[in-house]
């Protein structure tokens, strides 16, 4: 009798113990929610030394991922955008244009998340290299999704499509389901590779999206690109370091958009239940002639006297009109643009002043 007293009080303090252990776990738990997953996630961006690389390395990094960056052999290194970050990565070394790169660096560092960044972007050379930019703007898709297909399947994938698919445009505003008519071998390029999305999502069932991005800049931006080359233009003239300005068309309209912005919807998009592709642009068009009118503007100067048309910038098939309905996105991403227009412009000249007076 007494035995069994004893048993039942020892049963009784186990309980209590336990019991006191369960509430001290749900109190930790309740005051100090575990992190999603705990482990930390891994993400890998090809073309991590481009613009809206170094936006979305960034942007990674501040979720607390882990980014795996690819970058091509050089010979001489250009990390000038993610050097401000670069003890934070991982950079290894891999090419579109090599499979078995895509197929090793997937197998050694298995990322969840695979953004495709990496591209021969610039339209005006995708005329003088058409195999290399189809080589790397579109094969180039089909050899990561195999690497992803081949490595794991289960890589979320994200492919930076493009606004220039759209080309003559045949509808406005442009919106997912509107026909592609590509007017330059980069945006034939890019079509391939929006397709070939499409076609790995349809036949492998890859969470793989199409991020139709309209352009987007930032004091980031490659010189070539008109936004930039115009507001370091306008940097170059207001110090005196210059008297002109060279350009192609003014006539052009684009739905110009900051880049931070943009890296945002992509991380969105994978971040989804299932994978889509999105129209991602800011809703609104400018002339190459507004963008000069506000840039001068900004620094007292009026571009009439300083903007000189060359040949040598005009395109021999030219896309006149692009702006984007991002209705889509913003409904189920509850993505939208945060950056006017006349503050980007104001911005990428702001940047250059400061960058060449840094110079000088
Ligand atoms: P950038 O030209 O600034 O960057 C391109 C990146 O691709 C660079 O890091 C470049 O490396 C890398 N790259 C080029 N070729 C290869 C290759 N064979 N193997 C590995 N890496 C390579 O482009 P953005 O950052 O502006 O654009 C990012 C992507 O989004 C591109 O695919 C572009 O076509 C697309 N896009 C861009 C838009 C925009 O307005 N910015 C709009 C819509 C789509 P390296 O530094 O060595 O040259
Ligand atoms: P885009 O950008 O071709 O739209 O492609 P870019 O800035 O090169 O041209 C925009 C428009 O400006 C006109 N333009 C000039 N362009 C350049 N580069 N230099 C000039 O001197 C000049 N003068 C006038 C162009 O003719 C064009 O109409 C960008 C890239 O980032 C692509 O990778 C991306 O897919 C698309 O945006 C969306």
């Amino acid at each position: 009798m007494r035995a069994s007293l004893a048993g039942d009080e020892w049963h009784q303090r186990q309980h209590s113990t336990v019991r006191t252990l369960l509430c001290v776990y749900l109190f930790v738990r309740l005051t100090h929610p575990i992190k999603e997953n705990f482990v930390k996630k891994r993400a890998l961006i090809t073309g991590i030394t481009g613009q809206d690389g170094s936006y979305l390395a960034e942007l990674l990094l501040s979720k607390g991922y882990e980014v795996i960056g690819m970058v091509r052999r050089t010979s001489t290194i250009n990390f000038e955008r993610i050097k401000h970050i670069q003890d934070r990565l991982t950079l290894v070394t891999g090419d579109l244009l090599d499979e078995v790169s895509l197929i090793n660096l997937l197998r050694e560092h298995r990322p969840q998340e695979l953004y495709n960044l990496a591209a021969q972007s610039f339209v005006q050379t995708s005329w003088a290299q058409p195999v290399f930019t189809g080589e790397t703007t579109a094969l180039g898709v089909t050899r990561v999704l195999d690497a992803v297909r081949i490595v794991d399947p289960s890589i979320r994938f994200y492919q930076a499509s493009s606004s220039e698919m759209f080309g003559k445009v045949q509808a406005v505003p442009q919106i997912e389901s509107t026909p592609f008519y590509p007017r330059s071998p980069y945006g034939v390029a890019k079509l391939y590779g929006h397709w070939i999305t499409v076609n790995y999502r349809e036949s492998y069932q890859l969470f793989a999206c199409s991020g139709i991005l309209f352009n987007h800049e930032s004091p980031r931006r490659g010189l070539e690109f008109v936004t930039r080359k115009i507001a370091h233009g306008v940097a170059r003239i207001k110090l005196g370091l210059d008297s002109e300005l060279r350009l192609g068309t003014l006539d052009a309209q684009r739905d110009w958009g900051f880049a931070g912005d943009y890296v945002e919807a992509m991380w969105l998009m994978l971040q989804q239940a299932q994978p889509d592709d999105y129209v991602v642009a800011t809703g609104e068009t400018h002339a190459v002639r507004e963008f000069c009118e506000l840039a001068f503007g900004h620094v007292g100067l009026d571009y009439r006297e300083y903007v000189v048309m060359d040949e040598r910038f005009m395109r021999p098939a030219e896309v006149d009109l692009l702006i984007g309905d991002p209705a889509k996105a913003r409904a189920q991403l509850g993505w939208q643009p945060k950056t006017p227009f006349p503050d980007l412009v104001r911005s990428m000249v702001d940047a250059d002043l400061k960058l060449l007076k840094e110079q000088q």
